[in-house]
């Protein structure tokens, strides 16, 4: 799966590159890809440990879409799971002039029914590393995700020499079933899943056997992984003095990540698919939502294999590291480094994960943001009780998704299909953030958050402490349909003081930003995008107890919705009584 792309093909890019500049046309080669999906449950072993996972096409984790910038991906989707809707959302993919193709159950289309088909058709018009997830319910804890590789369109360059490339998609994985873990978060009392099993890189990953057991703990059993190909870890082959790119992505449902190569720098230079100014450090983060590009160059003893390792950050780890091997030499592939894994930086020093954030700005000469923003919404995100039940909630607002998707709801000016009322844009001025709130009571609600098409919104995002005291957790947050700007992040309650410490120069595109504990972050994005997105922490079990919120523009604006994605609900009752 792990391969080193030829070096031959560079002739080829050549010859296209001629072509492109004779023909002046940018989209000379773009191309549909057509695929045929089959969602359903299987027996796999992720970690050694025989288990169920979601599976597509019987692979877990699901088949990596390859394509070039300016392509159609066409997804033929089939539900084959017996019990469950599923939908699959293209994770950093805006969706321009498709919004019903989002794969958002309850906001963007109907969840597709066990044994229906639902088209994905849409564009990728964005070089970048991306991945795609279900989202409906925690179907992405239970497995069902994947890669998306947009190559620069033909005749294109990266604006970066590499020789290879490797993809690591990460993720976390429980014994728990996702079935489980959901009646775990919406139970009273409130049960909480616990840390994760294992961390899987490309979704192989193994439980109670360590492959650095001989260097340390001896309750460790050391691995026997013959025979068993789904938990064996990918090993990358490397030539020496060569340079790689990685493509990074995290898809993990709780856990926050760091990465390190056992002697080799990294080189940060993409973010969520936007191209960073090129910095180098010995170990990176990951939050669940985000994706990166490294290089890396082999210049280390070739003679030697070196550790690749993941570790938990930001939550007490009781989760062991995940580990493959970095190998230069084919006549040592099997052979374990002689050194043992790069040590990671302690779960809780911030400040180590806050100077990597910090330090990831724009390429030069990308788009500055606009200098002014048209409105600004402040979301201050707490730990709340309703009626004895844990949840999460924004300015008291704890999100419930409705049952008509609302892309059909507003489009066709359905009155009782959510709440109209605008949701709260500001929260109490003086609200402790330091403390647990002396109230903790909130409610639910569903309202959507209407801007002006083409307007400039700000969005600071307010981190506090959560119901026990001296606890206050990382939460990543994530925007569909946009990349935004991240303008700064700073410590406390914002104040308006902090506005003039804003990055309004060189501040990175994304599409997730992680708020740090008691700490707030700073968004700025252009509302340009027709459709209805979601806004939420991609931590999985905080999505589900309530974490987000809805944003809609220029829904007038959006050209006819498939039927197929509005079959449910009220949208779905409009349809059948147009027939009759
Ligand atoms: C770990 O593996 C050992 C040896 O195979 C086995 O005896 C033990 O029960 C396992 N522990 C768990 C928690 O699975
Ligand atoms: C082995 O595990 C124990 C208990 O988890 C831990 O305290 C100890 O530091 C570990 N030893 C090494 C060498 O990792
Ligand atoms: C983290 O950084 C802050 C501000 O730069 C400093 O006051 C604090 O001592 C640092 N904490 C640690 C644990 O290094
Ligand atoms: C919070 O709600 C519960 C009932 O759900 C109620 O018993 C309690 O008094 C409320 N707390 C406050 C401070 O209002
Ligand atoms: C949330 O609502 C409760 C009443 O239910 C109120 O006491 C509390 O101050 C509110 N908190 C915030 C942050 O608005
Ligand atoms: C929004 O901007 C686009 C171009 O970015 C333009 O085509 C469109 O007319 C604008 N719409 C409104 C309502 O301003
Ligand atoms: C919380 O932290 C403060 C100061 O850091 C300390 O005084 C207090 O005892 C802590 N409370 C608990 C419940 O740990
Ligand atoms: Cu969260």
């Amino acid at each position: 799966m792990i391969g080193i792309i030829n070096l031959s093909k560079r002739a080829t890019t050549i010859f296209v590159f001629i072509c492109v500049s004779l023909f002046h046309n940018p989209a000379l080669g773009a191309k549909t890809r057509h695929f045929k999906w089959a969602v359903e449950s299987m027996y796999w072993s992720p970690d050694c440990v025989e288990n169920v996972v979601i599976g597509i096409n019987g692979q877990f984790p699901g088949p990596t879409i390859r394509a070039r910038a300016g392509d159609t991906i066409a997804v033929e989707l089939t539900n084959k799971l017996h019990t469950e809707g599923v939908v699959i959302h293209w994770h950093g993919i805006r969706q321009f002039g498709t919004p019903w193709a989002d794969g958002t159950a309850s906001i963007s289309q109907c969840a597709i029914n066990p044994g229906e088909t639902f088209l994905f058709r849409f564009k990728v018009d964005k070089a970048g590393t991306y991945f795609y997830h279900g989202h409906y319910g925690m179907q992405r804890s239970a497995g069902l995700y994947g890669s998306l590789i947009v190559d620069v369109a033909q005749g294109e360059k990266e604006p970066f020499h590499y020789d290879g490339e490797f993809n690591l998609l990460l993720s976390d994985w429980w014994h728990k079933s996702s079935q489980l873990q959901e009646v775990d978060l919406s139970s009273k009392p409130f049960r909480w899943i616990g840390e994760p099993q294992s961390l899987l890189i490309n979704g192989r990953g193994q439980y109670n056997c360590s492959l650095a057991a001989h260097f340390g703990n001896s309750s460790s059993i050391s691995c026997d992984l013959r025979g068993n190909e789904q938990c064996a870890p990918q090993i990358l082959h490397v030539h020496p003095n060569k340079i790689y790119r990685l493509r990074v992505t995290s898809t993990t449902a709780l856990a926050s990540l760091n990465l390190a190569i056992g002697n080799h720098k990294l080189v940060v230079v993409e973010a969520d698919g936007n191209y960073v100014e090129p910095f180098s450090v010995d170990d990176m983060d990951i939050y669940s939502g985000e994706s990166y590009s490294i290089l890396f160059t082999t210049d280390q003893d070739p003679s030697k294999n070196y550790w690749i390792s993941l570790s938990v950050r930001g939550r007490e780890p009781k989760t062991p590291q995940a580990l493959t091997i970095l190998n230069y030499s084919p006549t040592s592939a099997s052979n374990l480094p002689t050194s043992p894994p790069p040590i990671a930086p302690l779960w809780n020093d911030y400040n180590h994960s806050k100077a990597f954030s910090t330090n990831i700005l724009a390429r030069t000469g990308s788009a500055r943001p606009p200098t002014t923003y048209d409105r600004r919404v402040f979301l201050l995100n707490t730990q709340n009780h309703i009626d004895g039940y844990v949840k999460w909630a924004i300015n008291n607002v704890s999100l419930v998704l409705p049952a008509t998707p609302y892309l059909g709801s507003i489009k066709y000016g359905l009155k009782r299909a959510f709440d109209r009322r605008n949701p709260p844009e500001n929260f109490p001025f003086d609200y402790d953030v330091t403390k647990p709130a002396p109230n903790p009571n909130s409610t639910y609600g569903n309202g959507v958050y209407t801007f002006s098409l083409n307007s400039t919104v700000d969005v600071i995002l307010q981190n506090a402490n959560a119901l026990a005291p001296n606890v206050s957790e990382i939460h990543p947050w994530h925007l569909h349909g946009h990349d935004f700007w991240v303008l700064g992040y700073g410590e406390g309650k914002f104040t308006n003081e902090d506005e003039r410490k804003f990055n309004l120069k060189d501040p990175p595109l994304r599409n997730t930003a992680v708020i740090f504990p008691y700490g707030w972050t700073a968004l700025r994005f252009v509302a340009n995008n027709p459709g209805v997105w979601a806004f939420h922490c991609h931590i999985e079990p905080h999505l589900h107890m309530g974490m987000g919120v809805v944003f809609a523009e220029g829904v007038d604006h959006v050209s006819k919705i498939p039927k197929e994605a509005l079959t449910c609900g009220l949208t779905g009752k409009m349809f059948m009584n147009n027939k009759g």
